[in-house]
Formats: structure tokens, sequence, C-alpha cells
């Protein structure tokens, strides 16, 4: 009797332990998915983008009292104590972007001294309060900014080597640049650019003429001229185990010519270059700076980004110009970022998804249809009655344009 009392207790008592064993190990389960598991899982499928036209050139820093030269960006990178800089820097740590491309960033060839010193000197400093950001992989290549020619491109006369004569826009070689941080490894291998395509080489491409019917550019001219302004890249990074395209360029503004809208046909067919690259169709034509026959494969994850100088709405707006890239059926334009401060900045109802201050959507990140969902996006442009406000009240504060980012979700599609 009593060793039979005996032993049922003792089943009763393994079963209760038997029984918390297995409830606790459900419970530390749990613990570890959400505080080890979950979160990498999440950030393996989260990406955040972002473009922002940082206005960082020569010409943001009289105050230096230095001449605009390729001299000024570094040395205003090598303090870090520039309060334009470093609210630029702020700005990038509160959206703290995954990846992002600044446009006018002068092209500095010794990273040390440009694009890592931004890194290192601002990015990496708190700023405000605000937790400092790293991009321990970052992507810089020559430009046709400043690149002189021997030409008179803008027919005024004068053979002047830089400005509207240079092979794009600007006065010093590599001002107006761009360059791309990202969290993530960069397959350079895999690195494309399109700094010496010529335009004449884009078949159907739109003519520059005088309003008599003359061709603006002589036979030397338009056998030398290459399309893109700065140029184009298509830079693979690695994801978490999926490539994705950036897709980045910064299209001349069309504007600041006469009647032959000679920068008007270049923006729009800067714009068609990189609608055409997205598939083998378009793109047969198309050939990278290895001289190499360059497109998308079909199924590919993209995102387009960049200053294109290229509104889509209001009074900037030129039609059938976005358009290539925001109706292919290739590209997601259908959640458009936007801001409070846009919206109260101007009186049109569209205001707010503009980007620059100067009233337009300028600047876009766009995701390829195939393989991302957007999750969410933005303009950083805060309204008036916010402490932020400070970050973007005058051209000085930070730049003429706003930040704009989006968050994808990698899907299987
Ligand atoms: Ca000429
Ligand atoms: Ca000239």
């Amino acid at each position: 009797m009593f060793t039979e009392k005996v032993l049922v207790t003792y089943k009763i008592l393994v079963r209760l332990a038997v029984f918390n064993f297995y409830e606790n190990l459900m419970k530390f389960s749990l613990v570890c998915f959400v505080l080890i598991i979950l979160p990498n899982v999440l950030a393996a499928q989260t990406l955040k983008v972002a473009t922002f036209n940082a206005s960082m050139e020569a010409n943001n820093y009289a105050s230096l009292g230095m001449q605009p030269s390729i001299e000024v960006l570094p040395k205003v990178l090598s303090t870090g104590d520039n309060p334009q800089v470093k609210n630029i820097a702020e700005i990038i740590q509160r959206v703290n972007p995954d990846i992002i491309l600044l446009n006018e960033f002068d092209y500095i060839e010794d990273k040390s001294k440009g694009v890592n010193a931004f890194v290192k000197n601002y990015l990496q400093v708190s700023q405000s309060g605000q937790a400092p950001v790293d991009y321990p992989y970052t992507f810089i290549a020559p430009v046709n900014t400043g690149f002189a020619t021997p030409f008179d491109l803008d027919n005024n006369g004068k053979f002047e080597q830089y400005g509207s004569d240079a092979m794009g826009f600007g006065f010093y070689y590599g001002q107006y640049a761009m360059v791309l941080l990202s969290k993530y490894p960069i397959d350079t291998e895999n690195v494309r650019t399109f700094q010496h395509f010529k335009w004449r080489d884009m078949p159907s491409h739109l003519k520059t003429s005088y309003p008599d019917g003359r061709p603006w550019y002589d036979e030397d001219e338009w056998n030398a001229l290459r399309l893109s302004s700065k140029s184009h890249w298509d830079v693979p990074i690695e994801v978490n185990g999926h490539t994705v395209h950036i897709l980045a360029m910064h299209p001349t503004p069309p504007s600041f010519d006469g009647e032959e809208d000679r920068n008007g046909k270049k923006n729009a067919d800067e714009i068609r270059f990189m609608a055409d690259y997205l598939t083998p169709e378009k793109g047969a034509y198309i050939y990278d700076d290895n001289e190499e026959l360059a497109s998308l494969e079909p199924q590919t994850r993209f995102v387009l980004v960049g200053d294109f100088n290229a509104a889509d709405i209001g009074d900037k707006y030129r039609e059938g110009v976005i358009e290539q890239l925001t109706e292919s059926p290739l590209v997601n334009n259908s959640v458009i970022p936007m801001s409070k401060g846009g919206a109260e900045a101007f009186e049109e109802v569209y205001s707010d998804r503009y980007t620059a201050y100067w009233g337009a959507r300028a600047d876009y990140v766009l995701p390829s249809t195939y393989g991302f969902e957007v999750k969410a996006s933005g303009v950083f442009w805060p309204h008036k009655d916010s402490d932020l406000y400070r970050l973007v009240e005058d051209r000085n504060a930070s730049s003429d344009h706003r930040l704009v980012w989006v968050s994808l979700m990698l899907a299987d599609n």
C-alpha cells in the first residue's frame, strides 16, 4: 500500500516536472524568437533607400573665403564642424537609410578626403543627440561635370572650357558629382558606369537645332558629346542574399538655355537612357564605360535614385519626360513620398510631394515593381512649428533639396 502511494505521488511529481520543463522551454523559445530571431528576420526583409541632393559642392561655403574649386569640399569634410554639413548629417541620421545617394557631392578621387571623411567626421559623430550612422560601403566614380572641352557648346562665341562649355555643366572638374553610401556590401565587380556613352549612339535621340532648323552642335562637337551630364550608374548591392541594383543619375536641369532647348532635350534623353536600360529589348544599344553592351535582365530588383530634374506636375512639368520612368510597368510609382513642410510651403494642392524649395518633385526613389513592396515613404521637410524646422529653414541650413526616402519589403514575387 505504502509503496503504491509513493509510486503514484512520484509519477505525479514527474509529470508536473516534465510539464513545467516543457512549459518553460516554450517560454524560453518564445523569448529567443522575439529577442534574437525576429529582429533578424525583419531586418533581412526591410530596406530603406534614400536620395538627397545635398548641395555640398564648393559654392556652398562662402564663409571660408575660398574660391570655388575641388579643394573646398575636402577642407570642409576634414574638420567636422561646418554647420551646414552638420545639419545634412543630422537629417541623414534622423532618417537613417540603409542606402543613400547624395547628389552634388564633388568627385574627390581620394575617398579618405571625400566620402569617407564625410562618414567619419560627420555621420559617425552624433549631431544634436542623434545616434551616429555608419556606411562601411561607398561608391564614387568620375563624372562629366566640369570636364573641360575645346568646344563652344553654348554657342556664345567664347571657348571657355568650363561652365556651359564643359562636357557637363560645371566650373571645375568633378563639381556636382555624386556618391553612394550603403550599410550593405557593394558588388564592386559588377558595377556598371555610363559616363562615356555618346549621345549620338542613342537611336532616335532628340535633335537640338536653331529655330531656323540648323543644327546647334557642329560635327566635331556632336561626335564628342556624351549623353550623361554627370554619370549614370548601376551599382549592385548584396542585401542578405538578394541583389538590389541601385540605378543612379542626375540629369541636367531643363533650363539655362535658349529656344534651342538643348538642356531640356538632354534631360529627356538622359532619363530615356535609364528607362531603356531596364530591359534587354530597349537597352540593346547601351554600352558601358568598359565598352560592353549592358542592360538589366528581366526579374531584377532595382531602385532608381537621384535628382532627375523632371517634375511630374505643376509649372515645371514637361509632358512625356518623367513618364518614361513613372509610367513604365517595371517601375513602382504608386506611392508618392510626401511631407507636411512641402504641403504648407506652397499653395498647390499637390505640393506635399515637392522635394525642392523652388517647388517641384525633382528627386525620386522609384523601386522596381518586381521583388518589392513599398511599406512607407516620406520627404524630410518638417513644418514650420516643428523643432526640426531649423534644418530646412533657409538655403544655408542644409540644401535647396529635401531628402526623399522609401522603405521596402523584399518580396518573393
Ligand atoms: Ca558650338
Ligand atoms: Ca561658350
